[in-house]
């Protein structure tokens, strides 16, 4: 259960869900929080950016925060509309920003991983791949020094923005393409796993009775994000998923992993940003895998009491 701390590089779009995963790496005692990189995703980079800044400083987070790609490396950006006009629903931050770094993300991403031991960042990207797919193909040493990536994006049964392909990896197809190519180790945590961390009513009650700052703006953005949810027939409740990441590398143990090379289409024209997942023949050398099951009464036990220990 309980191992050493681990130190992770958030690299994020918040969004909703972005500022849940940056609440859980902040409040578990079990991450260092060694940087967080911005990159245009559920709405623009000067939005996005703003929203972390605004996030850090109400959370006391330390870390340096540095802005990175305004855009996909190829594709035409298309914001999501679930995490309204500024990113995190009807919330508005009050929190002073704290200073952006003046590093670009992909600078930071490398400098991050460069300074520290060898083996002991692990990146967790939660938003478009832009920012890592840049750093891959600017200093590529990073490749073999970081531990691992635990990303959010992806699906292999069935998409969010399109039948079959989910939001992050639809909008930087290729960048997804670099980073699933590498041989560094990979933990998909896709659409099949986050749509089991969903937003009940009873988690949301819970997550009331935590009467810290945190947890209220939680509400407030959760709530926003349940009404944008109802038209989704095939969901109860929103999914959360960007933490589902973060928790994944607090306690790898709330979820279970296949192991399966991970494709994304680039040529597709009904299939673009699908990632294909190939269960035929499973090679103990393949270095990536993707999220399967989640532990939900412990995924959001996590959750709370990160929330708890928060301002
Ligand atoms: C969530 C996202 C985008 C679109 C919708 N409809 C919902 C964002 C989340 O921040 C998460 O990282 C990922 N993209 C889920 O597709
Ligand atoms: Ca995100």
């Amino acid at each position: 259960m309980s191992h050493v701390k681990r130190t992770i590089l958030l690299d994020c779009d918040p969004g909703l869900d972005d500022a849940v995963a940056l609440m859980l790496a902040a409040g578990d005692p079990r991450i260092e929080l060694a940087a967080v990189t911005t990159v245009a995703g559920n709405q623009t980079l000067e939005k996005v950016t703003d929203n972390a800044r605004r996030l850090a400083g109400l959370l006391g987070v330390s870390a340096p925060v540095a802005s990175g790609c305004a855009r996909p490396l190829v594709r035409t950006p298309a914001w999501s509309t679930v995490h309204g006009d500024s990113g995190l629903g009807g919330v508005t931050l009050t929190a002073d920003p704290v200073p952006l770094d003046p590093r670009h993300a992909v600078d930071l991403i490398i400098d991050t991983v460069l300074d520290r031991e060898p083996g002991s960042v692990t990146l967790v990207p939660v938003g478009p791949l832009s920012n890592i797919a840049m750093a891959i193909r600017k200093e590529p040493r990073i490749i073999e020094r970081v531990r691992e990536v635990v990303l959010m994006g992806g699906a292999y049964h069935a998409g969010n923005r399109t039948a079959v392909a989910e939001f992050n990896v639809l909008t930087d197809p290729e960048a997804a393409a670099i980073v699933f190519g590498e041989p560094w180790p990979v933990t998909m945590v896709g659409l099949d796993l986050t749509w089991q961390a969903l937003a009940t009513p009873d988690v949301l009650a819970r997550i009331a009775a935590v009467d810290t700052a945190a947890a209220r703006i939680v509400v407030d953005m959760l709530g926003s994000y349940a009404a944008a949810y109802r038209a989704h027939r095939f969901l109860d409740a929103p999914p959360v998923h960007d933490p589902c990441a973060v928790a994944y590398v607090i306690d790898p143990t709330l979820i279970t992993t296949r192991r399966a090379p991970i494709a994304v289409e680039l040529t597709g024209t009904a299939t673009l940003g699908m990632t294909v997942a190939d269960f035929r023949d499973p090679d103990p050398q393949c270095s990536t895998q993707v999220a399967v099951d989640l532990d939900v009464g412990r995924f959001w036990e996590l959750v709370i009491a990160a929330l708890a220990r928060l301002p």
